[in-house]
């Protein structure tokens, strides 16, 4: 059997790639400097694969900003300035963004015309592969399919059979630049509803002079894949392992074995992928069969060997790009050669997490054991909580607030940074902190707003801080994924049980109330969220870890609400990001996942009044689910779709609770006109009655700036009030 990888991280060990874009885009740099910093993370990235004994090495799959608008670009879709659509521009706003199926990397949504042609542009493919062969390194070019492209693409979409004839010229300048197979990625092959149209277009692509990977991942491919003639078909192992006997029974090429996680960070079990690539072996043959990823490793770090803070005994248990690499060719070898002394060192691994006490907790078993069903629900119902909010804290109409975060200024970055390093020391940096928060909060009360929040100075990242000071998580140091461009996360690694051993956030919220009288939000990250970004320990179900999490923060919120927090905030802001890609999946996270937030906030008092946030706007099929989360108020994103998904909220359903429209967009520098704000806000009073309504923007502030930021919070003030005036006119 071969060895073949589909895609390589591209950021850079030391996130080489963000710093050469952002010193670009700074004007610091030349793109000669950025190409060449590009240039040399491909070859870093394919001789490392070379000699870790990968047979099949990607090329084409680095991108200096995203696969998409690279596809876009190669197929005539996109042209001119590459940073144009991924940025804007004085004149055009960038293309959208959105998440690359259910992972944390977001990609650029090309949009097509109704008169849409499209025109071959291979040097993407073609120049990296050529840079290759000049290193000695044959590759397999990566292309993203045209059922996929069109899929995820936006705008006025053409039948699938038009793309056939740029994807044709595509494939035979591949063959032309030498390559001899070609990954076609069609993850969208592996969602509901594939055309039956698909095979034949598929057939029109198998005749051109080069053989076709057809790449499935992330849930089951269709059967129809099956049956299609490539010259190999990938499927997910990790993900689906269901699939295998089908593929088995169905493909007539090579059948590509996903059977290593290119998702998650945690070292195979040589026995159980063996077990699959022995059944692959026994139904067709070594030579049919190929040993991979599950897909791309561009959604791991670089190298858990350098992770030399991290606990000795967890460690080993994890494999970053660098040692699924090893993985790999391990199972190769272990397939031809001598398999109990080649893989003794990996089975050791596998049994010493298994056994590991570090990964169990009686305690926190225990209690997720003694839930009942009381335990999900608030002890009273909303009518009477809002009462006795309102009796405990007297609010105007259309009270005023922010989603919680204010900028993270190139000064708090640099103080963390040197608090980070040893310079700065504790006293310090807390001092420096709880400066910043009275910033926050004096600036708050200059503009009027009526529910503060302390800002998050001391927030790197609303997953990563929470996972710093859980138990059982561990962090990385150089553990960067790419979420988008050049913006990176940091996943905290959840290995074991959940629970919390000290209060996370209390000192800094009393900090923050003891500076006003105005009431201040509590600002706490829910537990999907906290799950959805994390890399989550794959030895039970993820419903069962993110109940832990659910109680973990439930101690959170006990303890705001000792300390007289009166607003708590709970954001789940990747609550529909973690649904399932196939529909049949779906309601069963939909319920363990509001069952989560409802654990989270079940122990507050009537009187306490409970937030959520959030960050998507499609709603639709979503909300039964939003109502069952009864949170006492909900803030979402609104304003770039003019108030309309609150029709979701507004009519038939009538939702019950109360609604913070995002009256402002935070995700483009623009400062919006009280008029503006105003407007909206009338649009909103149309959908909701007023006394459920509150007014804030879209989502945090922390990726602008102050500047932005002053005035139009000025603004959003100025709109409720001149709103109330009118009311009582
Ligand atoms: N946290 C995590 N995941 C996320 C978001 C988040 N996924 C969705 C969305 N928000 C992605 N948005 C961003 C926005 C900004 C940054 C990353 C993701 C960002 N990152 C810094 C960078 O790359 O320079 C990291 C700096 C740091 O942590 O010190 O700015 O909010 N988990
Ligand atoms: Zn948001």
């Amino acid at each position: 059997a071969r060895t073949a990888v589909l895609g390589l991280p591209r950021v850079g060990p030391n996130r080489e790639l963000k710093f050469a874009m952002e010193a670009f885009w700074a004007g610091r740099s030349s793109i000669q400097e950025l190409e060449a910093t590009a240039r040399e993370l491909r070859r870093a990235s394919w001789e490392c694969a070379r000699e870790a004994g990968i047979d099949v090495i990607p090329s084409g799959d680095f991108s200096l900003y995203d696969q998409m608008l690279d596809t876009a670009f190669g197929l005539g879709v996109a042209e001119g300035d590459y940073f144009a659509y991924a940025r804007g521009t004085a004149d055009r706003p960038p293309l959208e963004m959105t998440k690359w199926f259910d992972t944390n990397y977001h990609y650029l949504v090309p949009e097509l015309r109704a008169d849409q042609a499209f025109t071959l542009r291979a040097d993407h493919w073609t120049g990296p592969l050529r840079e290759a062969a000049e290193l000695g390194i044959k590759t397999r070019p990566v292309v993203i399919g045209p059922y996929t492209f069109l899929t995820l693409a936006k705008g006025e979409k053409p039948p699938l059979e038009a793309l056939v004839p740029v994807y044709r010229e595509l494939l035979q300048a591949l063959a032309d630049a030498g390559a001899t197979e070609v990954q076609l990625d069609e993850p969208c092959l592996a969602l509901d509803g594939v055309p039956a149209a698909y095979a034949d277009v598929f057939a029109a692509l198998a005749t051109a002079p080069i053989e076709i990977c057809l790449a499935t991942y992330f849930a089951p491919a269709d059967p129809v894949v099956f049956a299609l003639p490539a010259a190999e078909i990938h499927i997910d192992l990790v993900r689906a392992p269901e699939q295998l006997e089908a593929a088995l029974a169905s493909v007539t090429g090579r059948l590509s074995l996903g059977v290593i996680d290119g998702r998650n960070v945690w070292a195979t079990d040589p026995d159980l992928a063996l077990d699959r690539i022995d059944a692959a072996v026994a139904a067709l043959g070594a030579g049919r069969v190929t040993i991979a990823p599950s897909c791309s490793l561009l959604h791991v770090p670089y190298s858990a060997a350098r992770e030399t803070e991290i606990d000795a005994e967890i460690r080993p248990w994890l494999a970053f790009r660098d040692e699924k690499l090893a993985e790999l060719r391990l199972l190769a070898d272990a397939l031809a050669g001598d398999r109990d002394a080649l893989l003794e060192p990996a089975r050791d691994v596998i049994s010493a997490r298994r056994t590991s006490t570090h990964t169990n907790d009686a305690a926190v078993r225990g209690r997720v054991g003694a839930l009942s069903p009381a335990d999900y629900e608030r002890s009273a119902p909303f009518e009477a909580r809002h009462a006795a909010q309102r009796a405990r804290v007297p609010l105007p109409e259309l009270p005023t607030t922010t989603i919680g975060s204010f900028p993270q200024t190139a000064e708090i970055r640099a103080a963390r940074r040197e608090h980070k390093a040893g310079e700065l020391d504790v006293e310090a940096y807390e001092r420096f902190l709880k400066g910043q928060i009275a910033e926050v909060v004096s600036h708050q009360e200059a503009v009027g707003l009526d529910v503060l929040v302390h800002g998050e100075p001391e927030r790197n990242d609303m997953v990563e801080y929470f996972g710093e000071q859980l138990a059982g998580f561990a962090f990385s140091r150089f553990g960067w994924v790419q979420s988008y461009g050049s913006r990176c996360v940091k996943p905290p690694i959840l290995f074991g049980d959940v629970s919390r051993p000290e209060p996370m956030t209390v000192r800094w919220w009393q900090h923050a109330q003891s500076l006003t009288t105005k009431p201040m939000k509590g600002m706490l990250t829910g537990p999907v969220t906290i799950l959805q970004w994390s890399f989550v320990r794959d030895d039970q179900p993820r419903s069962e870890t993110c109940t832990q999490i659910a109680l973990a923060i439930q101690d959170e919120v006990r303890d705001l609400e000792a300390a007289g927090c009166f607003a708590i905030q709970v954001d789940e802001a990747a609550l529909r990001e973690g649904l399932p890609l196939r529909h049949a999946d779906q309601d069963v996270y939909v319920r363990w996942a509001v069952d989560a937030f409802r654990l989270t906030v079940a122990t507050a008092e009537p009187d306490t009044q409970v937030h959520t946030h959030m960050c998507y706007s499609e709603f639709n099929e979503m909300m039964e689910h939003i109502v069952r989360l009864d949170a006492d108020v909900i803030s979402i994103e609104a304003s770039r779709s003019d108030m309309e998904v609150l029709d979701a909220f507004a009519g038939e359903l009538d939702y019950p609770n109360e609604i913070g429209p995002g009256l402002y967009d935070i995700h483009s520098p623009r400062i919006p006109s009280t008029d503006e704000i105003e407007r909206l806000l009338e649009l909103a009073e149309q959908r909701i009655p007023r006394e459920r309504l509150w007014v804030n923007p879209d989502c945090g502030l922390k990726t602008r700036g102050w500047a932005e930021v002053r005035p139009a919070l000025t603004n959003l003030v100025a709109a409720a009030r001149r709103r109330r005036a009118a009311v009582r006119a």
